[in-house]
């Protein structure tokens, strides 16, 4: 192999490292630095998953494991999805995390689904992307969350609980569901302009403020003395 390399002219030579490179560009990585896990999506659409196993949490990108580090080492994740549809599961079962920051980048029909025991600050950006995010057994002290002016979903369930909630879900016709469990004790859920929806299902809890913004907005449950309401073109909803 090598004396077939030396036989070829330099010019040929700079065209394989070439290919090489852009190659490389197109693989997601995943490196640990300070406690901090950083995952790097590619400019395509991309199937990640974090995930325990025994002791360690392993990166699965695209099919392959990029990475496997003791949990205990991992105090901070941050996933940059980057451009593309993609799909981001965190699926943690035990851990606790100081911050998780995610950055849905750019794309359409995207998807996030985070459950892990606890997370004391979630940062989310999705301004920039429609996403349907799910929250599932999980514990946050605190949630940024900013979505962008598409028709996003954001559900809560299986006795997730975010004790200070800032969400925003930006323009277009967002849905917010809470089901099975799920509590959100106080804070803002911004629902901005659009039609937006807000379901409050049996066995949740909220006292966070819930903004309409602009648009005919529609609230469907139950209020906190358990009767089944429905709410059309709501502005703003505070608990008793
Ligand atoms: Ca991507
Ligand atoms: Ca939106």
């Amino acid at each position: 192999m090598a004396s077939f390399v030396r036989r070829r002219r330099p010019h040929n030579n700079t065209i394989a490292a070439q290919v090489l490179e852009s190659r490389a560009l197109l693989s997601a990585s995943a490196a640990l630095k300070n406690n901090v896990l950083t995952i790097t999506g590619t400019p395509g659409g991309d199937n990640i998953l974090v995930q325990n196993y025994g002791a360690y949490t392993r990166v699965v990108a695209n099919g392959q494991t990029i990475n496997t580090t003791p949990t205990s080492a991992v105090k901070q994740i941050v996933v940059n999805t980057g451009s593309g549809s993609d799909a981001l599961t965190i699926a943690h079962g035990w851990a606790q995390f100081d911050r998780i920051t995610i950055n849905m980048g750019t794309g359409n029909n995207e998807r996030l689904y985070l459950s892990t025991n606890l997370v004391k600050n979630l940062v989310v950006d999705g301004s920039q992307t429609q996403i349907n995010a799910t929250l599932s057994n999980t514990t946050i002290t605190r949630m940024d969350a900013t979505f962008g002016n598409y028709n996003d979903k954001l559900i809560l369930q299986n006795n997730s609980v975010v004790d200070t909630m800032s969400t925003n879900m930006g323009g277009g016709n967002d849905s917010v569901t809470l089901s099975s469990g799920a509590a959100v004790n106080s804070g803002t859920l911004d629902m901005n302009s659009g039609d937006d929806y807000f379901a409050r299902l049996r066995t949740t809890k909220i006292t966070a403020t819930i903004q309409g913004g602009s648009g005919g907005d529609w609230f469907q449950g139950f209020d906190s003395d358990g009767r089944r309401v429905t709410l059309r073109s709501f502005e703003r909803i505070e608990w008793l």
